[in-house]
């Protein structure tokens, strides 16, 4: 990586940086590669990068049809945990953190990892049962976790309402210390460029069309840059996940449907953690820039508009003003919505689908972001070897046809 002096910073800043150094080259596809990735979001992009890193691929591709992070990796509140319930999504979500939390040296790129906290709460008797199952169940798996009782929470998170006479009032929390926020632009672009450095092609603007397989094998994509040939192809396409996979004849148990988020206008710093409560329906933490993220479930109704509904915002925005009556007088400066797609037993699907060489990487409804490497490492491993790596096995498709979900609605904390 090319050094700058504080002159040549100053250089360019005069000549509109036309001396930059590209962080990623932007080549023209070649007419075949070993493996095509559909998808340039932070889970394309990781699984690319563990290809070339992990497994020594490197005729790879990325195909994206906007913009690197242009989708729900852009779009999402950036809130990192792996406190989930059942031992193999626990295994995934921590091995994912795990990767977080060594990924700034990795890819010599500062993510901006902030390990701040991330607090659930719990506002009636069902919730407390709940979060104390949970609290031991991820205790028992090696994960960090533990209950606060109300004053407790209070001494965290000073400016938290704990009155007893409000609509839902808080009876405790589970908190995981571990837990934070990461910049997500940075994930993907710190991903992107090391790939590329590796030799992976990351071609943008390039839409895929249609998926090419003969006699029960792919052989490549149609795109909006032409046909391009690959022995193995990843979809990994987050809320359009139904769409491509039907493009190879696939139906998917999946459905798309949008999540919104907002900031408010920044203030100074005020709240050092991140909040979330699945009951009231809103969770809270604060940008660098001061600004508060907001955001709470997914509209009742699918569909592809980015947007969200205005019953959703309203609620939220209750909720917010309950717990928090100090944010009342903030206002509002943004609000934007992704497309997640939600699985039956919300937990995702990392898969060899019936067409040989076709590989799915989908379903993380509103909770992806957080399992950004983990879902590239295995992912890779999965389509580097072609059997799915054992954090991943319990992920397959055929769970749909087993009967052997593994139902983490719960941990969701965002409802989908
Ligand atoms: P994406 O980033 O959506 O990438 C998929 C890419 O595929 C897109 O860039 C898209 O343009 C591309 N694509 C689609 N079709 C084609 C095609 N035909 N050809 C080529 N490219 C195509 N998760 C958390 O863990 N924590 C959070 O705090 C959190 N907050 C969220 C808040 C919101 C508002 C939203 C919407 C989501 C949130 N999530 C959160 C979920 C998380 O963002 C996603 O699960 C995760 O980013 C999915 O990553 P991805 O790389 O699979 O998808
Ligand atoms: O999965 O932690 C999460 C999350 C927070 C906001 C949206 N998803």
């Amino acid at each position: 990586m090319k050094k700058y002096s504080i002159f040549s910073l100053l250089r360019n800043s005069i000549n509109f940086h036309q001396d930059w150094q590209k962080a990623w080259r932007s080549p023209d596809p070649k007419s075949c590669y070993d493996v095509i990735i559909i998808g340039g979001g932070g889970h394309g992009l990781a699984t690319a990068y563990y290809l070339a890193k992990e497994h020594g691929i490197t005729n790879v591709a990325v195909l994206e049809k906007g913009w690197l992070g242009g989708g729900n990796t852009g779009r999402n509140t950036t809130i990192i945990r792996s406190n989930y319930l059942w031992d193999e999504s626990a295994a995934l979500y921590e091995k994912s953190l795990q990767l977080f939390e060594g990924l700034s040296q990795d890819l010599n790129y500062n993510i901006m990892l902030s390990q701040r906290g991330v607090l659930n709460l719990a506002h009636n008797l069902h919730d407390l049962r709940e979060i104390n199952r949970r609290v031991n169940a991820i205790r028992l798996n090696g994960i960090d976790s533990e209950f606060l009782n109300v004053n407790q929470i209070k001494a965290f998170i000073p400016i938290i309402n704990i009155s007893r006479k409000i609509r839902y009032p808080i009876l405790g929390a589970s908190l995981q210390r571990r837990g934070g926020v990461a910049r997500h632009d940075a994930v993907a672009w710190g991903f992107a460029r090391a790939g590329d450095a590796r030799g992976v092609d990351i071609i943008q603007n390039c839409e895929v069309t249609g998926i090419v397989h003969e006699k029960g094998r792919v052989s490549g994509v149609e795109t909006t840059k032409g046909f391009i040939g690959a022995k193995k192809l990843g979809i990994v396409v987050a809320g359009h996940s139904t769409v491509l996979a039907g493009m190879a004849g696939l139906r998917l148990p999946i459905q798309s449907y949008p999540l919104q988020a907002m900031v408010s206008e920044p203030i100074k710093p005020i709240i050092n953690c991140v909040v979330m409560s699945n009951a009231v329906h809103c969770y809270v933490s604060q940008s660098d820039k001061g600004e508060l993220v907001l955001g709470a479930g997914i509209d009742s109704y699918n569909s592809y508009g980015q947007r969200g509904s205005l019953n959703v915002i309203e609620d939220q925005l209750a909720a917010l003003c309950e717990l928090f009556p100090l944010f009342s007088r903030l206002r509002l400066i943004r609000q934007w919505g992704g497309i997640v797609d939600t699985s039956p037993d919300a937990s995702p699907i990392i898969s060899k689908t019936p067409i040989d060489g076709l590989y799915l990487n989908c379903g993380w409804g509103t909770g992806g972001f957080k399992a950004t490497p983990g879902s590239g490492w295995v992912f890779a491993h999965t389509i580097a070897t072609d059997q799915p790596h054992e954090l991943n096995a319990p992920f397959r498709l055929e769970r749909f046809t087993s009967g052997a979900l593994i139902d983490e609605h719960g941990a969701a904390a965002v409802a989908h």
